[in-house]
């Protein structure tokens, strides 16, 4: 955190890293770690703060030793592009000892977001003074780590044992106003940080109280923990992850240990946990995030505060909620006052929900809502910099809104559409500014969901694209782009998964055995359920409007009969399964012998599956149309489907994506499965694609 106060005086050696310099400011040795983005613990940056350390120890004018950094944080954790390359030295767990070995008191100056490797150098230092805006956290569990430089172990000291828990195994950013009541921060400013660290280290100096305050020799105090209670919680969250539960065991492993063998132990499981796979696919899913975030064009984004968004309904809604939550100012509009009405409620519902389920405090709704205006007018639309519409799934009536929209909006407002698949193509050429024009589909629910496709048609601006991306960036959305086809990238992969549901369906595989394969393989929630919830009908009518492929007689066929009896989902309580009037789903025998009557009719082959057959089939279903797409220049890199399957369709975020398990299977092997699949289903189901764009 730069500040005017940062340290002014000269450099009192040329430190031997070129990201961690070294200055003296009245008896008080100042380490600042420079190193952008994030200040993450590169090689260079430990070698740097060793040295520092090391030499402003020995060094008779220093008494008092600050560790601070430039830029927009405090050190955000290990450095995620070294994990996978075999570990350099200084080790990162010798660094913290050094500083919390130094035989005079170190004071970590926290600001921005103190993550994993970062917090774990701010606890081995002997004070700790944070910005009252500064979180802190033990990220490491999102990457199917657990801490590996003694956070285990200090937390659980300084913490005790519940609430080091807590933080290690859900990985959540908390505030540092959190810990008013712990011993975790010696300072909570809202003043200049630096000038408050240096206040600090002379009242030290001035005190004589020079003598480090090790959380290292404290010991855990755990004597009224439940442990057994604590391991039954974190197993049921854990949901799959392996890291929550190896976390727990290090902590009740080592509560007794002194803090070196505590972190002998906990490096072990730390280095076991980083050659695992659950690792490997949690950290590629980290870098899709980041990787689909970035454009190939240079084009600058415009600047984008008043947003018109056409169409109340629960996307419209869902949207306008978003876009008010992250600070823009919403202009709805709808065909009648009744019809905004209900928007408008709707908006409030979800803001009050934000409230009850702890994602909003109290005040912030209002703050929002007064930002919100509507109107059944377009020339209220205006001034805004982006129009976005979320009206029903017609083309004609896209068509005929976007003339009104370009008659009153000025010609550099961007136009975007909510349309899930429809040709974004033909709707440009109706309009007169068709490079104005971008797909922007959101996930629903839309103020929950965090996938944004941001479709690209065929005469769509770089600047445009540059301008949805970065509003999805405000958003806080995972902003993905691809080209126009069926479906786009997300959905024309879930016609091809669900097709394959379908198919097996009508193979004879059961209702339940489908959902619970796929969920224990760790999807969020079972196909079927999901069409159960979403209404069979809805997906049906889509599909229904292109006809049928001759070429595939099973194609979406169950859904088709289920929605012939009537049977639509939760809507009518009867669907894939039968509800009963709590919501409650059970087997539907009536579903068995629909679908087991349809397969005769189709003359489908009836066979027994094991739950790795349904989960294989569904699985290279989605490889195969992901390499299709990718082929198609559908999407701009492959981990562009990862993103889009971990954050639009509940994909497990530990196992990477679907594209991320054709690699770790192996392009060999893919490509013989399809074969075999090839042969037995026909090329037309499963065509030929190029597995060598696996890598
Ligand atoms: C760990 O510490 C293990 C230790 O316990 C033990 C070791 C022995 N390294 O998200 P943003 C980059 S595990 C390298 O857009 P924001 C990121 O790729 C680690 N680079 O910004 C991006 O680069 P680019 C525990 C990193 O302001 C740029 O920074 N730490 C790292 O929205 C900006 O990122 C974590 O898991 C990193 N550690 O959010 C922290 N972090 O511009 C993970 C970020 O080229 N990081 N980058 O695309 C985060 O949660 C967020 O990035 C953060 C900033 C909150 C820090």
């Amino acid at each position: 955190m730069a500040t005017e106060n940062s340290p002014k005086e000269q450099n009192i050696e040329s430190a031997q890293s070129p990201v961690v310099t070294i200055n003296l400011v009245k008896n008080t040795g100042i380490i600042t770690i420079d190193y952008a983005p994030v200040n993450a613990l590169s090689q260079a940056v430990r070698i740097g703060l060793v040295h520092a350390i090391e030499s402003l120890e020995i060094n008779d004018d220093v008494k008092v030793i600050i560790i601070r950094c430039q830029g927009k944080t405090f050190i955000a954790g290990a450095d995620i592009k070294e994990f996978g390359k075999p570990a350099t030295q200084p080790y990162f767990p010798d660094v913290v000892n050094t500083i919390e070995a130094c035989s005079k008191p170190v004071i970590a100056s926290l600001f921005g977001t103190s993550l994993g490797g970062g917090f774990e150098v701010a606890l081995a230092c002997h004070y700790r003074i944070a910005y009252s805006t500064a979180k802190v956290g033990m990220p490491e569990v999102n990457l199917g780590l657990i801490p590996g430089a003694g956070g285990t172990q200090r937390l659980m000291r300084i913490l005790g044992p519940e609430q080091a828990l807590e933080m290690i195994t859900s990985g959540r950013h908390i505030s540092v106003t959190k810990f008013t009541e712990s011993n975790l921060f010696d300072v909570i400013t809202e003043n200049d940080l630096d000038q408050q660290s240096q206040i600090f280290a002379q009242q030290l100096i001035s005190d004589n109280n020079l003598t480090p305050r090790r959380v290292g020799e404290m010991s855990v105090n755990s004597s009224d923990f439940d442990w057994q209670a604590a391991k039954t919680n974190i197993i049921k969250k854990a949901r799959g992850k392996q890291a929550p539960a190896v976390a727990f065991d290090v902590l009740e492993q080592t509560q007794k240990m002194n803090v070196s063998d505590g972190m002998a132990y906990e490096r072990e499981q730390f280095l076991k946990l980083r050659a695992s796979e659950q690792s490997a696919a949690l950290i590629h899913a980290f870098a899709a995030e980041k990787q689909a975030a970035k454009l190939n064009s240079k084009a600058q984004p415009v600047e984008v505060i008043n947003v018109g968004i056409i169409g109340g309904g629960n996307m419209g809604s869902g949207i306008a909620t978003c876009f008010l939550t992250a600070n823009f100012n919403v202009q709805l509009i709808e065909q009648s006052n009744e019809a905004l009405e209900a928007g408008l409620a709707r908006i409030k519902n979800n803001f009050s929900s934000n409230v009850k389920r702890g994602r909003m405090n109290q005040s912030a709704p209002d703050a929002c809502l007064a930002r919100l205006n509507s109107s059944t007018d377009y020339q209220s639309l205006s001034h805004c910099d982006l129009v976005l519409e979320a009206v029903f799934e017609n083309i004609e009536v896209k068509k005929a809104l976007f003339q009104k929209v370009v008659a009153v909006c000025k010609p550099e407002t961007v136009l975007a559409t909510n349309t899930s698949y429809l040709d974004i193509d033909e709707i440009a050429a109706s309009i007169n500014r068709p490079e104005q024009l971008v797909g922007m589909h959101f996930f629903s629910p839309a103020n929950i969901m965090k996938l944004l496709e941001i479709v690209k048609a065929d005469k769509t601006s770089e600047k445009v694209i540059a301008t949805a991306m970065q509003v999805g960036k405000k958003l806080k959305k995972v902003s993905v782009l691809v080209g126009v086809c069926f479906g786009f990238a997300g959905n024309r992969m879930y016609t091809r998964y669900g097709r394959e549901v379908q198919q097996m369906l009508l193979e004879g595989a059961k209702v339940e055995q489908i959902d619970n394969a796929m969920t224990n393989w760790g999807m969020a929630m079972g196909p079927l359920a999901v069409q159960d919830m979403s209404g069979i009908d809805i997906g049906h009518s889509a599909r229904s409007a292109q006809p049928f492929p001759t070429h595939d007689k099973g194609y979406f066929r169950a859904a088709a009969t289920l929605v012939e009896a009537n049977r639509l989902g939760r809507k009518t309580q009867a669907g894939f399964y039968q509800y009963d009037e709590n919501g409650k789903k059970h087997h539907a025998a009536e579903v068995d012998t629909l679908l087991f009557e349809k397969a005769q009719q189709l003359g489908i082959k009836q066979r027994i599956f094991s739950d790795e057959d349904i989960v294989q089939r569904a699985l290279f279903a989605l490889i195969s149309e992901g390499l299709a797409l990718l082929k198609a220049g559908i999407v701009q890199r492959m981990s562009d489907i990862d993103a889009i399957w971990l954050h639009g369709y509940g994909f497990p975020r530990y196992k990477g994506g679907p594209m991320f398990q054709a690699s770790q299977i192996g392009k060999a092997q893919v490509e013989q499965k399809l074969a075999e699949f090839r042969e037995e289903f026909s090329e037309a189901i499963w065509p030929v694609v190029d597995v060598d764009l696996l890598r």
